[in-house]
C-alpha cells in the first residue's frame, strides 16, 4: 500500500469515528434533555409545570343523595382513554357507581353480578345511544363512549335502575361527597371553566384560576331544580 492511499484510509476511519462519536454525543444530550424535561416530545409538551388544586363544595340539599360531578370543561392536550376499561356494575337491581365519570374514547364494561337478567340502554337523545339487549349473569358487555356528554343509564327490565355515564374531555372531575365537597388535583395550572353537574339540578359553570403548587377555592350556590 503507498503512503497516499494509507493516508486517505486512515482520514477516512477517522471521520467515520468522528461521525459516529457526534451521532452518540448528540443522541445522549437529546435524551438527557428529554429526561429532565428540558425539552419535551409531541403533545406532551403542555404539563411540565406541576398542577395545582380546585376545592370547594356545591351547595345543595340534593347532592346528599344524588352527587354531583365537577369537573373542568376543556384542558388544552390530549388525554387518551385508559387501557383498563371502567367499570359499571349491576348487583342487587343496582347499577354500581351511580354516576361515573369516563374520558371520551371508553370502552366501559357493563358486568351482570346479579341474580336476574338485565337489559341496560340509554334514551334517545344521549351523548351515546345503545341497547345491550337482555343478558344474563355473570355475561359482561361493553359499550364505547366516543362523544362528550351525558348518558342516562336504563334498564328495560327495571324501571327503578337509573345511573349516569358522563363523557368528559379531560381526567380533571370529582364526584361530590355527602356535603356536597369535592377536590380534584394535579391540574394544568391555567384559566378554566368549572362545571358542575348534578342529575336534579341545572349544570353551572363558574371561572376558576388554576396556579402551580396552591388551591383554587370554587363554591357553587343558588342551584336550580331541573
Ligand atoms: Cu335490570
Amino acid at each position: 500500500m503507498d503512503k497516499k492511499s494509507k493516508t486517505k484510509r486512515t482520514f477516512a476511519l477517522s471521520a467515520t469515528v468522528l461521525t459516529l462519536f457526534t451521532l452518540f454525543a448528540v443522541s445522549a444530550a437529546v435524551f438527557t434533555l428529554v429526561a429532565t424535561g428540558v425539552i419535551t416530545i409531541g403533545q406532551e409538551a403542555v404539563a411540565q409545570q406541576s398542577g395545582g388544586t380546585i376545592k370547594g363544595k356545591v351547595n345543595s340539599p340534593w347532592v346528599s343523595r344524588y352527587p354531583a360531578m365537577v369537573y373542568v370543561d376543556k384542558v388544552p392536550g390530549q388525554f387518551p382513554a385508559p387501557k383498563q376499561n371502567p367499570h359499571m356494575g349491576q348487583k342487587g337491581l343496582v347499577f354500581d357507581p351511580h354516576v361515573m365519570g369516563v374520558l371520551e374514547g371508553s370502552t366501559v364494561d357493563f358486568t351482570n353480578d346479579d341474580t336476574v337478567a338485565h337489559n341496560v340502554s340509554s334514551p334517545p337523545g344521549s351523548a351515546k345511544v345503545f341497547n345491550l339487549g337482555l343478558y344474563g349473569v355473570g355475561v359482561t358487555k361493553t359499550v364505547t363512549f366516543d362523544k362528550l356528554g351525558e348518558v342516562p343509564l336504563l334498564c328495560s327490565v327495571h324501571p327503578e335502575m337509573s345511573a349516569f355515564v358522563l363523557v368528559l374531555q379531560n381526567p380533571y372531575f370529582a364526584l361530590t361527597d355527602k356535603s356536597g365537597n369535592f377536590e380534584i388535583k394535579d391540574v394544568p395550572p391555567g384559566s378554566y371553566q368549572l362545571k358542575a353537574w348534578d342529575e336534579k339540578l341545572k349544570e353551572v359553570s363558574q371561572g376558576v384560576v388554576v396556579e402551580s403548587g396552591k388551591t383554587a377555592t370554587v363554591e357553587f350556590k343558588d342551584l336550580q331544580k331541573r
